[in-house]
């Protein structure tokens, strides 16, 4: 069976280490979210690619979700101590050698879906890992200033120096109207025998990918059934901020206004955590199959449960 999962950072991970353990012979392909890479001292960093990697490839900090075990921060403590920022974004010696790589490969000319590939090769994640374009596209927030104005900064800073703690005005995918799908993207969506959106940020993660001209045609016009896991549960973000970047574009933060934002032309089916159940009926008032079932990513076997739900899904809406 080929699944294609369109995947952000830690939520997507999570969801991907349970779909893999629910389906371990199906051939699966992770359409990565790139909009929240960042250029830091000289070298470019992929947070989303880099979860799924690790994540799936044994080498992630399991609390954080994000960087490296037994990690350590000589080279950012001896870059403090030269007065070289940023200090807020947590680099760690063992990710850094991630990051020279990809940057070596990168200025050898090699797009970022062959360095991606590449790097697969040694943490082997168990799936296909592709960058959602090999273009630049970086992910800014519309904030505002102190003077009554406003600025864009990063996602990263918004995201983990001012911990989404300001209004997000805005949140745009810099670069994305000008960026076109990886190789093997488009073919994979074309192929898929099911299409799933995992439990990440609806606006910086899937909608990113989803901003990459051609991706959402694709998702819409796959013949395979596509499936989304609510990544809101009781009305909050089960971890991170989505509810600060939903309102930047207006939607409300329940799981029944996130499948009504990706809209019944993307999603044929839906799944809600149990205690969404009231939301059923409206998101099926929207044309989408949906079922409530546990959603909660406590461990591999309750993931692989909700990987199981979603495939079982996707079958009984497949047309
Ligand atoms: N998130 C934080 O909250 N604090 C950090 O210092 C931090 C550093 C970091 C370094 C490398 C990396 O790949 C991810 C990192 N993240 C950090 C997580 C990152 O902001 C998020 O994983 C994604 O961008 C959102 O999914």
């Amino acid at each position: 069976m080929r699944i294609v999962v369109l995947a952000g950072g830690i939520g997507g991970a999570r969801f991907l280490r349970g779909l893999t353990s629910a389906a371990p012979d199906a051939d699966i392909t992770v359409i990565g979210n790139t909009g929240d890479d960042i250029h830091l001292f000289g070298l470019k960093v992929c947070p989303d690619l880099d979860t799924v990697m690790y994540t799936l490839g044994g080498g992630i900090h399991e609390e954080q979700g994000w960087g490296r075990a037994d990690e350590t921060f000589a080279v950012k403590e001896e870059l403090a101590a030269y007065g070289v920022g940023p200090e807020w974004f947590g680099l760690g010696d063992r990710d850094f050698a991630t990051h020279i790589v990809r940057t070596q490969m990168i200025a050898a000319g090699y797009p970022l879906s062959a360095v991606t590939e590449a790097l697969c090769e040694r943490w082997r994640p168990g799936v296909r890992l592709l960058p959602m374009t090999d273009d630049r596209v970086e992910t800014h927030v519309l904030i505002d200033t102190e003077d009554g104005g406003r600025k864009a900064v990063h996602f990263q800073e918004y995201w983990v120096r001012l911990r989404a703690s300001v209004p997000a005005h805005a949140v745009v995918p810099v670069g994305a109207e000008q960026a076109k799908p990886a190789p093997g993207v488009l073919e994979a969506l074309a192929a898929a025998d099911v299409v799933l959106f995992p439990p990440s940020n609806p606006v910086v993660s899937v909608g990113t990918i989803l901003a990459v001209p051609g991706i959402r045609e694709a998702v819409v016009e796959t013949a395979a059934p596509v499936v989304g896991l609510s990544p809101i549960i009781g009305d909050a973000p089960v971890r991170g901020m989505a509810d600060k970047v939903l309102a930047a574009v207006g939607v409300e933060s329940t799981a029944a206004a996130v499948a009504e934002h990706y809209g019944s032309d993307l999603l044929d089916g839906w799944l809600v955590d149990r205690t969404d159940a009231a939301a059923v009926e409206r998101v099926t008032a929207a044309g989408i199959r949906c079922r409530a079932v546990p959603l909660l990513m406590t461990d591999t076997a309750a993931t692989a449960a909700m990987a199981r739900e979603a495939l079982a899904l996707a079958e009984e809406v497949r047309p």
